[in-house]
């Protein structure tokens, strides 16, 4: 959900920003020897897709149109990111992406230890010390019905490449956001604890967000209360105390909301899992949103009214300080 980019690298992945693409390959084949990840390391600047133990480069990183991944949203998928040469909370995506795929029946073709180098070679095809990882398990290639049983092997694909923070302006600025007419999914209809590839929902609220000149959508549940944005979860504070939707409102187990739950206790601060509506955003000291792509991030406005004095609150700020050192300080290694 990065927005701002003034400060972005040259080249960065701004994740809800045009990708420039390249030239269009014509044909999803095997590539050729010489860009096997067996036979050459990387090219400069040459951005190398993981495809079911093969690297491609990124005009040839192809998927089947007959995937099920593309014609029905079947798959699933998580947002990593690596820092100063590790990976942040490698154990956590991947315990996620396994209950991802055991609830929807999707049997990951590779093992967890096979997935995991998987992950780090494709970082080091990329010569990479900082990034942002989408990791995708498709169902694979069936036929047009939708019944999964034609589907042999499901797919996997790892993308690692650099990501914009968010400039220092947004940090100190705070973001806004409008309350979205789109509910968050229903459990009764698809969890929305499973990371699917089926985010339209979504995808929905976050075009509402555009539409209404804000930086993110809150997400209502279908109670009314609010579950979370687009791609991250809320947390509110109200006396020095830090309030966030439950998993059961709609929010998803997000990987940073259990780094600020951390976090939380380290700095002998309270978090108390509640229903929260409109009102309590409103009214709240301080509001901020935590996700994988946004880290921890401020939000100053909600539905045109301002939080607190209309800046980012001083819990905030010391989260978001706390959050920075524990990136940088630990992970999984990558180059070893
Ligand atoms: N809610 C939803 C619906 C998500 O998809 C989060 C919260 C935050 O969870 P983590 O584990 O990342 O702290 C997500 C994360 C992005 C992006 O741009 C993130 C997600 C999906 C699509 C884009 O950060 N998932």
């Amino acid at each position: 959900m990065l927005t701002k980019t003034s400060t972005a690298d040259a080249g960065a992945l701004v994740l809800d920003q045009p990708k420039r693409s390249g030239a269009a390959p014509k044909a999803a084949v095997k590539p050729a020897d010489e860009t096997s990840s067996k036979t050459s390391g990387p090219k400069a600047k040459e951005v190398r897709i993981y495809i079911d133990g093969e690297f491609f480069a990124e005009g040839d990183a192809k998927v089947s149109v007959f995937d099920h991944g593309l014609l029905y949203g079947d798959g699933i998928f998580e947002g990593i990111r690596f820092y100063n040469g590790r990976v942040f909370r490698l154990d956590d995506h991947l315990d996620r992406l396994w209950d991802s795929a055991r609830s929807i029946c999707l049997e990951i073709p590779i093992s967890r230890a096979e997935m995991t180098e998987a992950l780090l070679e494709t970082i080091r095809q990329n010569g990479l010390q900082e990034g942002y990882i989408r990791q995708i398990v498709t169902r694979g290639v069936g036929n047009l019905g939708l019944n999964p049983v034609q589907c042999k092997r499901p797919s996997v694909i790892i993308i690692a490449t650099t990501i914009a923070l968010y400039p220092k302006e947004v940090c100190e600025k705070g973001l806004t956001v409008v309350t979205c007419a789109t509910r968050r999914t229903s459990p009764a209809a698809l969890n929305p604890a499973v990371k699917s590839l089926n985010y339209l929902n979504n995808v929905m609220a976050r075009i509402e967000a555009n539409l209404a000149g804000a930086d993110e959508a809150l997400m209502l549940n279908e109670a009314g209360n609010v579950a979370e944005c687009t791609a991250d979860n809320v947390f509110i504070i109200k006396r020095g105390q830090i309030f966030t939707p439950p998993i059961a409102a709609g929010a998803l187990r997000g990987i940073t909301r259990s780094v600020v739950f951390e976090i939380a206790a380290e700095l002998g601060l309270k978090i108390t899992e509640t229903d929260i509506t409109r009102h309590d955003v409103f009214v709240s000291d301080e509001c901020f949103l935590s996700g994988t792509a946004a880290e921890v991030i401020p939000v100053v406005k909600a539905d045109g009214r301002m939080i607190g004095n209309g800046k980012p609150g001083s819990i905030t700020m010391r989260m978001i300080g706390r959050f920075r050192e524990l990136t940088r300080e630990t992970g999984t290694p990558i180059f070893v």
